[in-house]
């Protein structure tokens, strides 16, 4: 025993106060009556995360002592937030650092809002992987996340003159206290040089990559605390840096600039995320950073297993799974192939065998723009020997293929993860289907479309391989900590086991049928709305009609996603006001949220189109009672804690067979929003969760997009809709771009288009006529209120806990950790 032994950390408020002050004073030097609310959201973070780091030693030492299965999610993106909120959740230590920042004369509200987003990711997929991180603490699987630490994240999006502008997200300006470096694993990444042949003392030919031009990548460990469980699991995030500071070779023949060019040239892989959510883009910087990401990691997780276990390689498999986010971090499968055989001198089938049962694929979209490929040049000359690697995977893959069905050569072309024709590319979801033994889709329908049409030929040849994960969403952070009025209100009427079993939210169905609770529930709606509505009103001066509906549509702005269908939508109440019937129109706040990738022409021109609408019909005094629009800036994960909570109608409206699952639409349900959407993605679930009867469906399906693809006619919809003559004729007479000719030009373009992908008229008519329904029963707040709890009440699986225990069950295998009090 050490004689200095440390006494456990107390979770009193006693403790984390003293400890907070000990920050505050000596550590941070802070003025004892002066100390800003940064200071202090500093040393109450330094306080939590001692206990943190208490509990994570205590984790790491079981998963060691029970030496069992361990999964890895590798991910370029992980969407964090804020962490203050969630780890006083986790912890239960809420109240007790309530009462300690009284102490220094502030409130933990102010004290939550001095931490900035950590937006290391662009949206959904980003999101689902930090919510999987905080479900697999709270189930307690050994499950570690890998990802990258950008220097800047998911750029801040302003609005100036009703577009958007982008400026840097310098999110570690002030230092980060939630992380903790871990200089001593540092690993070293090989870039460029080339794959040389050579006989090993044992005479066999081996393969080796030299030449190379070495990165250092640099890990930062986020603790990441399970539910109440002291299970603190790890994000192990990668910085790049140089190997040396400076090329003395150039810097003594006098080129400075020439030498700290290579540092800063090692320091670019980590700088910033790429800000596109659905779009490859081909940059030789991204190829770099997925390298970049999966040879850190599985360097990591090897070199562990050689400390244990020497050169044996037997068992790996049976204790590792690699979850691949997306194909982005697939160079995993050739990386792993590259250790096992040129570090520790594995012949190609056992490394093979190993490689095929470790690694483990989700997909998250069918949009053909967002298949990574990448040109075989670029690999050739920036990572030789995975390309040789892959090739070889290919040629012994189309072998085996070619055994099964002779002289099918269109089946090769199709599979090869080579595509040939114009230049060749690396197909990297060919790549990671064939290198993984599971294959899994984000929502029913989702994977449906992949086995019948993105993967049909690959489905009929390994049909086990595929299963369905519908996402789900932290029933911690997104009804726990962003609803705290309804968490007291639930746990008031059924008790407190909901907040670890989500299923238990089935109890409340009953108190649907009561109208005191339904009055009760209408009084905690209201308090989020307010808070929305003063949030509102500072960030974009518009005032929301007090007592009207919360009409929401927060998300990435993408066509398919169709903002427009909405914008369209306004525009028709705005001229149904006009025309004299403002009485038959049900009061709304309509809100939109969302970034554009910053390439993105149309995305751009929506949010523009959006603003204008939204400054027409806001200074017409006729809307006033009526209609207000507004689109709030900078949407991100505190952004939408607030949101989610406050809202009553939840827009879910993407073209059928094109949203892969969507976790926004799950957030809302869970905080009693009612969905109007179209039959995609995981809104298929949720209906068929509420019952179709508390659901705005609308629209065409999936098959009916697809059968009309080829003669889509917008005019017939036109024609056939007077009120969306009228919408169109506004636009057309360009009344929302008075000083702005033409802008819109571009929007009236694809919307008449036969060849718009996202068929937005198609679908006008039937959208304004579900509006016209949720208008309607929104005058009967009392039935509103009974289908609002109806929906919390059937969201339990929509957990994300739910996902991660069907990930274990049917991916992973892993046995929870059960850590003693
Ligand atoms: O699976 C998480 C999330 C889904 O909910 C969304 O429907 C889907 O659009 C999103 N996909 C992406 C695209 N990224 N890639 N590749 O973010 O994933």
């Amino acid at each position: 025993k050490n004689a200095c032994e440390l006494p456990p950390l107390g979770m009193d408020e006693a403790s984390l106060c003293s400890d907070t002050r000990h920050y505050l004073l000596h550590t941070l030097g802070a003025e004892e009556e002066h100390a800003s609310k940064n200071t202090i959201y500093t040393a109450l973070s330094m306080s939590l995360r001692d206990r943190l780091v208490e509990r994570w030693k205590k984790t790491q030492k079981k998963v060691t002592e029970e030496k069992g299965k361990r999964t890895f999610y590798l991910s370029l993106e992980f969407l964090l937030g804020r962490t203050m909120g969630n780890t006083l959740l986790n912890l239960g230590l809420e109240e007790a650092a309530e009462k300690a920042i009284e102490q220094e004369h502030r409130t933990l509200t102010d004290i939550i809002e001095a931490e900035p987003d950590a937006g290391l990711g662009n949206g959904g997929l980003g999101r689902l992987a930090a919510c999987f991180l905080d479900s697999c603490a709270s189930l307690g699987l050994p499950v570690t996340g890998y990802g990258i630490r950008y220097s800047y994240g998911m750029f801040r999006q302003e609005v100036r003159g009703g577009e958007q502008v982008e400026e840097p997200d310098h999110w570690l300006k002030n230092g980060y206290p939630w992380e903790l470096k871990r200089p001593e694993r540092v690993r070293h990444i090989h870039f460029f040089g080339r794959s040389d042949v050579y006989t090993d003392a044992r005479g066999k030919l081996q393969h080796r990559w030299v030449d190379t031009h070495d990165v250092l990548a640099v890990p930062y460990d986020i603790p990441i605390p399970g539910y109440r469980n002291e299970v603190v699991n790890t994000l192990r995030l990668w910085r790049a840096a140089s190997t040396d500071i400076f090329d003395l070779g150039e810097f003594n023949a006098g080129a400075y600039p020439e030498a700290v060019a290579a540092k800063n040239n090692a320091e670019h892989i980590s700088m910033v995320l790429y800000p596109n959510d659905s779009s490859e883009n081909g940059k030789e910087l991204r190829l770099r950073q997925q390298y970049f990401l999966a040879s850190a990691s599985l360097q990591d997780v090897v070199a562990d297993w050689v400390a244990i276990h020497g050169e044996d390689f037997h068992h790996f498999a049976k204790h590792h799974c690699f979850q691949l986010n997306d194909t982005h971090p697939s160079c995993a499968v050739p990386e792993l192939m590259r250790l096992l055989m040129d570090e520790h001198g594995l012949d190609w089938d056992s490394a093979w065998n190993i490689t095929s049962h470790t690694m483990a694929y989700t997909n998250h979209t069918l949009l053909p723009e967002a298949l990574e490929r990448w040109p075989v040049r670029l690999f050739r000359q920036l990572l030789p020997r995975l390309l040789e690697i892959i090739f070889e995977i290919n040629g012994r893959f189309l072998q085996e293929v070619a055994r099964k069905a002779p002289g099918d050569t269109a089946l090769l072309q199709r599979l090869s993860i080579i595509e040939e024709g114009g230049e060749q590319m690396v197909r990297m979801a060919h790549l990671a289907v064939v290198g993984s033994f599971s294959i899994n889709g984000v929502a029913a329908l989702h994977t449906e479309l992949l086995c019948e049409e993105l993967f049909a030929d690959f489905h009929r040849l390994w049909p086990k391989k595929f299963n369905n994960k519908t996402n789900g969403v932290t029933p911690r952070r997104w009804l726990q900590w962003a609803n705290p009025a309804l968490r007291e209100l639930l746990t008031e009427h059924i008790g407190p086991e909901w907040k670890n079993n989500l299923d238990h939210l089935q109890k409340l169905t009953p108190f649907a049928e009561d109208p005191a609770f339904r009055k009760r529930w209408d009084s905690v709606r209201q308090i989020n709305k307010e808070r929305l509505a003063r949030l509102v009103q500072e960030h974009t001066g518009v005032q929301f009609i007090p007592g009207a509906m919360v009409d929401t549509q927060v998300k990435r702005i993408h066509e398919y996603k169709r903002q427009l269908l909405n914008a369209l939508h306004v525009i028709h109440l705005y001229d149904r006001i006009k025309r004299g019937e403002s009485d038959e129109v049900t009061p709304r706040n309509v809100l939109f949220a969302g970034k554009a990738a910053p390439g993105y022409f149309m995305a751009k021109r929506i949010i523009k189109l959006i603003n204008n609408i939204a400054n027409v019909v806001n200074h017409d005094a006729d809307t006033a009672g009526h209609l207000r629009v507004c689109f709030l800036p900078d949407y991100r994960v505190s952004l939408m804690e607030k949101i989610c909570a406050a809202t009553d109608l939840s827009e879910q409206i993407s073209t059928a067979g094109k949203e892969a699952s969507g976790t926004g639409n799950m957030k809302f349900m869970m905080n009693g929003a009612l969905t109007i959407g179209t039959l995609d993605g995981a809104n298929i679930e949720i209906r068929e969760a509420v019952g179709p009867e508390h659901f705005f469906l609308f629209g065409l399906n999936a098959q009916e997009v697809s059968q009309l693809r080829h003669h889509y006619q917008p005019e017939i919809y036109l024609q056939a809709d007077h009120d969306l003559q009228r919408v169109m004729d506004l636009l057309y007479s360009g009344f929302f771009n008075a000083f702005e000719p033409g802008i819109f030009d571009p929007i009236i373009h694809t919307l008449n288009n036969p060849h718009d992908p996202w068929m937005v008229l198609a679908d006008f008519t039937s959208y304004k006529l579900k509006q016209q329904e949720a208008a309607a029963l929104w005058r009967d707040q009392s039935e509103w209120q009974r289908l609002s709890i109806l929906n919390t009440a059937a969201s339990g699986v929509f957990s994300s806990d739910r996902t991660i225990r069907e990930y274990n069950t049917d991916i992973w295998h892993l046995q929870p950790l059960v850590m003693a009090p």
